[in-house]
């Protein structure tokens, strides 16, 4: 940063100059917010500037740019889309994803007069922020743009609000002396690398050495740090089993003879094995949450274990510890396989076999609907289609639900440099999520696996797809209905749900691949299993967006977890 340039300038040229100066290319938006800065945008940058169906869905483009790229994803809405901006981001609060949302909001002037469509938005952006600001005076622009980025990407990543003087971000037209200064460290995660104590590396080191049979449970936190090769590095040089969150899932591919899977309640069964076998669990780059330790039974509480993060407040949150360390992912596994005495490995081989047993077990045991010829198709035929024909450097985003489950658990990367992404929560998020990534990454095949029930949410985009050719793949497992809440409503009546029950869940028959041709995409309908890898290989190619719509079995529920 060289301070001291001012110059008099309007708020909407700054924030045009400073976005690109940030390297943002894309931002997702309904009008009308921060109209000048979209017209000085065009004037002084190359941002594309995607009007899309809904505030939540530029939300979640942004998100899965950002998730894509590690870049700030942003996105924009006047006072009346405010709120949908906000429901947005909690996908990406709760996955850690810098996002930056810009609204409009009241006017000191005016506020308590009942101005049109007004409320007071800033406390509902308080539960999904880092850091939730409102930006008065014109002058502050240059400061509060770069702490939003700044506050984005810093520590654990995660979304952040600035609200713009204005309904609609009128602010931006005024002047001020500014200097629209960016500071290229804070335009990606991670914009430092704080190295561990070396005391706290050594004492967790020691403990992995010692034991026996250890296990690796990796989350986020791996890939934001980009340590994926430094995790598989110590894992092979100190032979321990890796599990991953699934938001952790791309740190290690599903083909290594270390992988186990992913551990949790949307998991796959020889991960919680490995993990509730385990005498020492090494946590990291992990909240250790509900859902990456099935509601803390996977460990079980009271397991030997230790916790590397950057974030020094997680670290034994929900796990009582041998040993903490709190610094950046990367710094810290390249350090400890540094210092790692290889010759303890010799002791594990049991361990590993053990291990890898399981996982040989787990293949054995699914085998038969991993490649079932059944009609209608069965989601795990659709899974492991995936695992075989995803492209080297193809960007994987799932839906949650039985999506997150399905492709949890089932679906293997088969190289380190594939990426997967995955709902955090949201039924809805991966349609426009994969959108997003595919903006970030043009030159990367995206498939988009979602549900139905999930596909519908955002249905829109795809005209939004059409028009600015996104060409992102979308793989509908269309059963007609929400079929993961079959289990429950069972559960409820008592056995077996009544037959008028099912209208609590389903939907009427639809073929989207007519619809996606309808609104400008390329629609591929799948009835067949055998058809599948066919109608892949034509939508990876066509460059085009593309929707195929498998038409799958409502009756198929995923496995549940085992504790
Ligand atoms: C915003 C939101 N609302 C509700 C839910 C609860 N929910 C989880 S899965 C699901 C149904 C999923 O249906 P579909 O996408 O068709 O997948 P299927 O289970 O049929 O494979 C629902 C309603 C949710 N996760 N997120
Ligand atoms: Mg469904």
């Amino acid at each position: 940063m060289m301070p001291g340039h001012n110059r008099k300038m309007t708020g909407a040229e700054c924030l045009a100059d400073m976005l690109k100066g940030y390297g943002v290319t894309h931002v997702f938006h309904v009008p009308a917010v921060l109209r000048r800065t979209y017209a000085e945008m065009e004037r002084r940058t190359e941002i594309k500037r995607l009007h899309v169906h809904g505030e939540k869905s530029a939300a979640y483009m942004a998100d899965g740019y950002a998730r894509a790229s590690g870049k700030p994803g942003i996105c924009m809405a006047q006072v009346i889309g405010a709120l949908n901006l906000a429901a947005g981001l909690r996908d990406a609060w709760l996955a850690h994803s810098p996002v930056i949302a810009m609204t409009g909001g009241r006017e000191p002037k005016t506020k308590f007069r009942k101005v049109y469509q007004e409320v007071d938005d800033v406390p509902a952006f308080e539960p999904v922020t880092k850091f939730n600001a409102t930006v008065d005076d014109v002058a502050r622009f240059p400061d509060m743009i770069r702490q939003a980025f700044r506050a984005a990407v810093s520590g654990t990543p995660g979304p952040v609000h600035l609200q713009f003087r204005g309904n609609e971000g009128q602010i931006d037209a005024e002047e001020a002396e500014m200097e629209p200064l960016c500071e290229p460290q804070f335009a990606q995660v991670p914009p430092y690398r704080p190295a561990p104590d070396d005391g706290s590396v050594r004492t967790a080191l020691k403990l992995l050495q010692d034991a026996e049979r250890p296990v690796i449970v990796a989350g986020g936190g791996v890939r934001a740090s980009g340590a994926a090769a430094e995790l598989v590095a110590l894992g092979e040089v100190l032979q321990i089993p890796v599990a991953t969150s699934l938001n952790g899932k791309d740190s290690i591919p599903g083909n290594h003879p270390l992988s186990v899977g992913v551990v949790g309640t949307y998991s796959r069964e020889s991960a919680n094995r490995v993990v509730n076998r385990a005498d020492l669990v090494c946590f990291i780059g992990t909240e250790t949450g509900g859902m990456t330790t099935h509601f803390w039974a996977v460990p079980k509480i009271g397991t030997p274990a230790i916790q590397i993060d950057i974030d020094p407040e997680a670290i034994g949150r929900n796990y009582p510890l041998l040993a903490g360390v709190n610094g950046d992912a990367r710094v810290t596994l390249a350090r400890m396989a540094a210092l790692a005495d290889r010759t303890s490995a010799s002791k594990r081989k049991a361990w590993v076999e053990e291990a890898g047993a399981t996982c040989k077990e787990w293949y054995a045991k699914y085998d038969a609907v991993l490649t079932s010829d059944a009609v209608p198709i069965r989601p795990e035929r659709i899974c492991h289609e995936l695992s075989r024909h995803v492209p080297d450097n193809g960007i994987v985003v799932v839906d949650t639900g039985h999506a997150g489950m399905w492709m949890g658990g089932m679906y293997d990367l088969t190289n380190p440099k594939q990426q997967y992404m995955r709902s955090a929560g949201h039924l809805g998020w991966a349609f426009p999520a994969g959108l997003g990534a595919k903006c970030a990454c043009p030159d990367r095949p995206v498939v988009v696996f979602t549900g139905d029930a999930g596909f519908w949410y955002h249905i829109g985009e795809i005209e939004t797809a059409a028009r600015w050719n996104i060409n992102t793949v979308v793989v509908v497992n269309n059963n007609s209905g929400g079929n993961q809440s079959k289990r429950g409503f069972d559960r409820v009546y008592g056995g077996e749900q009544t037959q008028k029950a099912r209208e609590l869940w389903t939907f009427s028959k639809t073929n989207f691949a007519r619809i996606a041709e309808d609104m400008g995409a390329l629609g591929i309908r799948v009835e067949q299993p055998s058809a599948f890898p066919a109608a892949l290989a034509q939508a990876l190619a066509a460059n085009r967006p593309v929707v195929i719509d498998v038409a799958t079995d409502i009756e198929v529920l995923a496995p549940t977890a085992v504790a």
